[in-house]
């Protein structure tokens, strides 16, 4: 046993999955405390701007890999433990096969900054209760309990640093490894307990100390990214105290909305593996997904969507004023999927030539467009033909304003035909022939641009 308990067998929990979605999606506050909407802005301000990140869920479940006593297990990669109903001591065992000797900090840093992403979020803590780094308050973690013996957030701490990435923690609350946080919730075939007293404790010696390490030790933090708020221990207050005690720490993080179970909770609002329809309406949001259908690495899943697609929903994001981060889940051995690596290099190379249509950009402030998605800054607007009409017209309802021009962004010379008709209808000849098969940005400079 390492660091703390035994487990026994009892249910399976898919519930709690169903739960974590519906949490997922809670308004974040416009403002905390005494933080003026300004000082706000401030902080928020580089989030905002970078519009794209990696999300890596990785851990012990990427030594299974979807597969327990010889069986494929359904569902998400890094819930093996819950759904395999596998016992603390068992999955505990895991740790010493851990060896992710192929690990390389700076060249996943270099894979998320090549593929044009801004920040990483990474799993310091998944449910399970695994730390990915050298804590102190427990040996349950990748220094104290595997062969690997190396602290991989010192490591990518150093590269992002390098790099210019901003680093980020994914940190879950639920614990299934932590005796004191073991109560009603999880794991059911684990434990009958109707209640927890003992979470508080859980909370004030561990959890807290745990993330103290984290902001302290690692350099400079971007995101602290909660998640499995939904246990029915953690209460509103647990998320107010959660919030102020991590700014107290460090005042310029932001902190995402699963810290609290309010609606108003956090910095940012989090949906899951979807694109709300017209975005969050006024609060800043980030949608996470994954490239398959798994967060932590199945080596059986091969569901892949493709650069297309993944383009495509950047761009829709952007255009509803959301942030995207995208997942890898890296293999026990510590590389990131072939297939990740190439649709990331791939959409490095579309951003490469497109990112000023994307970074620091706003929501499309037309309505919709049954061609393609806008995004917009003063002056300009971005055109993301993902569809050319066929018969070459190109229309834009509600642009008001003189027009200056319209050119490709991907070749700035290359000017197009416009016709302003009545009040607020632009028309834009399109050529025949020079397009992008993912999305084709056209920029439109406007004098003026009254909404
Ligand atoms: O249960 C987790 C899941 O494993 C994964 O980490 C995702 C990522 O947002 N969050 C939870 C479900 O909401």
């Amino acid at each position: 046993m390492i660091g703390q308990t035994a487990a026994k067998p009892l249910l399976g929990l898919a519930v709690l999955a169903i739960l974590a979605m519906s949490f997922s999606c809670q308004m974040p506050a416009q403002a905390v405390g005494d933080e003026s909407q300004h000082q706000r802005d401030q902080r928020m301000e580089w989030w905002r701007e970078a519009k794209f990140g990696m999300f890596i869920h990785w851990g012990l479940y990427a030594v299974p890999a979807g597969q327990w006593e010889g069986k494929e297990i359904g569902g998400i990669g890094e819930w093996i433990m819950n759904k395999a109903q596998i016992p603390v001591s068992e999955y505990e065992a895991l740790a010493a096969r851990f060896n992710p000797v192929k690990f390389d900090a700076e060249q996943w840093v270099r894979l998320a900054k090549n593929a044009g992403m801004k920040y990483i979020v990474i799993t310091s803590k998944h449910h399970d209760g695994f730390s990915l780094w050298d804590s102190k308050v427990s040996r349950y973690d990748i220094v104290d309990a595997t062969p690997f013996k190396r602290d991989v957030l010192k490591e990518l701490s150093r590269a992002c640093a390098k790099y210019g990435i901003r680093l980020c923690f994914y940190h879950s609350i639920m614990d299934w490894h932590h005796p004191d946080a073991q109560g009603p919730h999880w794991p059911t075939y684990n434990t009958k307990k109707k209640e927890n007293p003992n979470f508080g404790r859980y909370v004030e010696n561990y959890l807290k100390p745990q993330i103290k390490e984290l902001l302290t030790g690692y350099g400079d933090i971007g995101v602290l990214w909660f998640d499995g708020q939904w246990v029915p221990e953690w209460n509103e207050d647990y998320g107010d105290d959660m919030y102020a005690f991590v700014r107290g720490l460090k005042p310029d993080i932001i902190i995402n909305n699963r810290v609290g179970k309010k609606r108003e909770s956090g910095d940012f609002g989090t949906p899951e593996q979807r694109i709300p329809a017209k975005g969050l309406g006024g609060v800043d949001w980030e949608t996470c997904m994954t490239m398959n259908d798994t967060w932590g690495f199945k080596k059986n899943d091969h569901n892949w969507k493709s650069t297309e697609d993944l383009v495509r929903k950047l761009v829709d994001i952007a255009s509803k004023g959301g942030n995207f981060l995208l997942n890898v889940g890296p293999t026990a051995e510590g590389t990131i999927p072939g297939p990740s690596v190439e649709r990331l290099k791939a959409m490095g190379r579309w951003l490469k030539v497109n990112g000023e249509s994307i970074y620091d950009t706003t929501a499309n402030p037309l309505g919709e467009l049954a061609w393609g998605r806008c995004t917009a800054r003063p002056g300009k607007l971005y055109l993301h033909v993902f569809d050319r009409p066929e018969d070459g017209r190109l229309e834009l309802p509600g642009v008001k304003g003189k027009i200056k021009k319209v050119c490709f962004l991907a070749d700035r010379k290359r000017q197009l035909v416009f016709s302003q008709e009545g009040d607020d209808k632009v028309v834009i000849s399109l050529p025949g022939q020079g397009y992008d098969e993912i999305d084709t940005v056209l920029v439109l400079e406007i004098q003026e641009n009254k909404k």
